[in-house]
């Protein structure tokens, strides 16, 4: 059975009896100073993550001992989206019952509890709430697989709505400490800034003058469902003391190493500091995979024996010459089996096809930070170039030409007179693999952004590798009254970890009026859930029973957050003008955060707040269609906004959204999707069926026509009268210049999918309303569809790209009793 969940309410300690884990629980609580008659929720929390952390130590120990041999996968990320501990220890530990029930019978609240964790905000969106399922799965699987990133004492921005804009306020994540972690010793390795490249002899070179830093690293458990392994996710801190420099600009960027994370934002982008945060933690995660070989007696020359290092995207693509440096410079290797061991040893995946958030770095900026990265870049590029001449003999000099331009890592820019470093080439033409994270994001990268590669490195690169979810927190924890109920038609919890069992698993009870009626109850009670959290953060009041349609993502342009605007505006005007006319109760939800600089973005998000304050209180309006925006979109709040959507928005246009994942997160959860032909929603529609998904607009080959054809939104607009409306009620607000790109370029076309839209949401609606059954049975079918979408097939796939295998994980040492009173329920006495 599943473990307890969190509903419990408070009984007067006296009518508790005393247990064990209640007395360990106090136990923590004096330790620590406090009082069980004085204990505040904080120092509740503190009691619980310390007896977790302390649970799980042999465990983290038996896994690292297991793992000390043999191949290990490093994922490098600057970023990790991890949410919140508490419920990931307590399954592994196998304490959830024991804690939930003392805590209950101690007299505090284990909602308020476990709640009382602060979310940390380490990344931005979906690559790096991707890379914590990555962690999480990699656990699961048993296998050999370390976290590399970077401590940021501060979280991403909190995002306040004030006066309807968004503002950003410090997260101090790290606020009473953070008890999940262990600081360890002082690294033995050092990282270099600045400087210059030296040539003592002809073809040696070394790195002179530099400045040095010392660093940190804080562990963090990344525990596996059953306890059984525990993995490491080890993020760099800079030890400063007694650090050097020149000039004060060296002082504070040294200063700022791990001040906080770069928002993903186009105005922020070729920053010195980026730079030098991206080299810190790629140097010291090389270093460490180097030592752990060289502590293995191995020669260097095997290193790819014992160790692959995955690239989160560009972020860390400076690992390339990084390794380099290391194998030639520190330990002597020749030039050309350290470049072929570099080729065996990285492997890069690409998340985006946006040519402006491809990572390129002026080449003289990194020659002031990093001067003998330029100069190994400079010559993997002059050898990239010679393999290219080598591999294109007999084509004329005009395609020869071509070819080099199109695939050099040192590139001269027309257009902005400068020479750049381009980071995705430096990355996908010396790795083993490079892949996308979704079977048409992946061929785009193949044929559209390095057509060469094929040629270069051989048919097999590029692959692909959809992106997916982990289980255990999509479903087990943001969820647990349907995974309650999957648990109960399967008979057994294995699904947890064999997530596409449930596909076959749940195709007769479908068809099971119990577990139909369930099944929408649920649903309608994490509705309540979420109209409450709404609410209490001073929110319309929401009905559970409205239709709930829900865009949760980062706001960008090409997300297309403005058409759902539109859409709203339409529907807004259809109930004005046809107050009679049957449609459902619609609940409309909007959550996200915009880069602090990037204007139009925010606007968006000023434009979704004004818009529900017009039309939530418009009296004519009424419960026919509510507006909210939900402020500080985190992974917290998304456990609790997932599991409440009847229908998903992903409707970015179609060849921009590289995968996504809350597509996934949210078919899962039993939403039905409307959405275009983009990334993984391709795959969800195969997966679900197309008559369960709500497809619409143009798809990457209508819009490449478009473009060729020449794309005029003025004419479609003219044919689309509701479009034109919404635009033209927009345009005599504050927001007209949102209205006016649509009418004058409309870059993201949405003019051009904006009728299909509303067709298809007319549809979506109708269906709801009159025909609850089959939208039922859909919402079904989507629940097992959305099994597919498991980060544990994902990670079996990178791990044999990766060639690892699940180290054999020690037999269950949790003595799962050892804790437990006599009966376990939490029923209020
Ligand atoms: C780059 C340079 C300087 C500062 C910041 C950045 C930066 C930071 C973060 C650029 C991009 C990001 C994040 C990108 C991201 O989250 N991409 C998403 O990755 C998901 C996981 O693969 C996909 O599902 C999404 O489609 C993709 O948008």
């Amino acid at each position: 059975m599943l473990k307890a969940k969190f509903r419990a309410k408070t009984t007067p300690a006296a009518q508790r009896p005393a247990t064990p884990m209640a007395e360990k629980l106090t136990g923590s609580l004096t330790e620590n100073g406090q009082s069980i008659q004085k204990a505040t929720t904080a120092d509740w929390y503190h009691a619980v993550a310390k007896i977790l952390h302390q649970k799980l130590l042999q465990s983290w120990e038996d896994t690292w001992q297991r793992q000390a041999t043999g191949k290990r996968a490093n994922y490098l990320s600057l970023e990790y989206l991890l949410g919140p501990n508490t419920q990931t220890a307590m399954d592994a530990a196998g304490l959830s019952d024991d804690i939930c029930n003392a805590l209950v019978g101690l007299g505090a609240d284990p909602n308020e509890v476990v709640k009382y964790e602060l979310d940390p905000g380490l990344g931005n969106g979906g690559l790096g709430r991707l890379a914590a399922c990555f962690l999480d799965s990699g656990a699961n699987l048993h296998l050999p697989m370390a976290g590399y990133g970077l401590f940021y004492r501060e979280g991403f921005f909190k995002q306040k709505i004030v006066d309807g804009r968004q503002t950003e306020e410090e997260d101090h994540w790290t606020r009473d400490g953070n008890p999940w972690e262990v600081r360890c010793e002082q690294a033995p390795y050092t990282v270099k800034f600045f400087g210059r490249q030296d040539t003592p002899s002809q073809d040696r070179y070394t790195w002179a003058g530099a400045k040095e830093v010392k660093a940190y690293a804080h562990d963090l458990m990344v525990p596996s469902y059953d306890g059984r392994t525990v993995n490491n996710l080890r993020l760099w801190d800079a030890d400063l003391n007694g650090f050097n420099f020149d000039n004060e600009e060296q002082k504070e960027l040294l200063w700022k190493l791990n001040y906080r994370l770069y928002p993903d934002d186009s105005n922020d982008k070729g920053k010195k500091l980026r730079l030098m945060q991206e080299y810190f933690f790629t140097s010291l995660s090389l270093q460490d995979t180097v030592a752990r070989h060289l502590n293995m007696g191995k020669p260097l020359e095997q290193l790819a024996e014992t160790a692959a290092i995955q690239m989160n995207d560009t972020h860390p693509a400076i690992a390339v010459a990084e390794l380099m440096r290391l194998l030639v410079d520190e330990h002597g290797m020749e030039w050309n089996k350290a470049r072929d061991i570099t080729r065996n040893v990285c492997f890069y995946t690409n998340h985006t096809l946006m040519p402006e958030a491809l990572e390129k770095w002026d080449i003289n900026l990194m020659k002031e930070v990093l001067p003998r990265h330029v100069g190994i870049i400079e010559e993997l590029n002059r050898n990239l170039l010679a393999e290219a001449d080598s591999k294109l003999q007999g084509e004329s000099k005009d395609k020869k030409d071509a070819v080099k331009n199109r695939i050099e890592v040192v590139h001269w820019d027309e257009g902005a007179k400068k020479t750049y470093i381009r980071m995705g080439h430096l990355a996908a033409f010396h790795s083993k693999q490079v892949n996308g994270v979704s079977i048409m994001h992946s061929l785009l990268v193949k044929n559209e952004l390095f057509p060469d590669l094929v040629k270069i490195r051989g048919a097999d690169v590029p692959t692909n590798k959809t992106n997916g979810i982990t289980p255990r927190r999509w479903l087990v924890q943001a969820n647990p009254d349907l995974a309650n109920l999957v648990t109960e038609a399967m008979g057994n919890d294995e699904w947890i970890t064999d997530l596409p069992t449930i596909d076959k698993g749940l195709e007769q009870a479908q068809y099971n009026p119990g577990f139909r009626t369930a099944f929408a109850d649920i649903k309608r009670q994490n509705k309540q859930n979420l109209a409450d959290m709404v609410k209490a953060m001073g929110g319309p009041t929401l009905k559970a029973d409205a239709l709930y349609d829900i865009q949760i993502k980062r706001f960008h342009e090409y997300k297309r957050q403005f058409m759902n605007i539109l859409h709203t505006v339409a529907l807004y005007q259809d109930i004005l003008e046809n107050p009679d006319k049957p449609r459902p109760d619609t609940v409309k939800i909007f959550a996200g955060k915009a880069a602090p600089s990037y204007a139009v973005a925010k606007e968006n998000i000023e434009l979704a707040n004004w818009l529900a304050g017009k039309i939530n209180n418009d009296k004519r309006i009424g419960d026919k269609l509510k507006v909210a925006f939900i402020e500080d979109y985190n992974v917290s709040k998304a456990q609790v906004i997932v599991p409440a959507a009847d229908l998903s928005e992903q409707i970015s246009l179609a060849g921009t959204e590289a995968s996504g994942t809350s597509n996934m997160k949210f078919t899962l959860n039993g939403a039905l999707t409307i959405g275009t032909r983009d990334g993984a929603n391709v795959e969800i529609g195969e997966r679900a069926g197309e008559n369960n998904i709500f497809f619409f607009g143009k798809t990457v080959s209508d819009v490449e026509r478009l473009n060729r054809q020449g794309y005029n939104s003025k004419t479609l607009i003219e044919q689309d009268l509701r479009l034109k409306k919404a635009l033209i009620f927009l345009q005599d607000t504050p927001f007209a210049n949102l209205a006016n790109e649509v009418f004058d370029g409309d870059h993201w076309k949405i003019a051009a999918d904006f009728q299909d839209y509303w067709d298809k949401q007319e549809e979506a609606r109708n269906m709801y309303m009159n025909r609850p059954a089959e939208w039922l049975t859909k919402s079904i079918i989507n629940t097992r569809a959305g099994a597919h979408f498991s980060s544990d097939d994902t990670i079996r796939g990178y791990a044999r790209m990766w060639n690892i295998r699940p180290t054999a994980a020690a037999p269950i040492r949790r003595i799962a009793n050892e804790n437990r009173i006599e009966n376990p329920s939490i029923s209020p006495a």
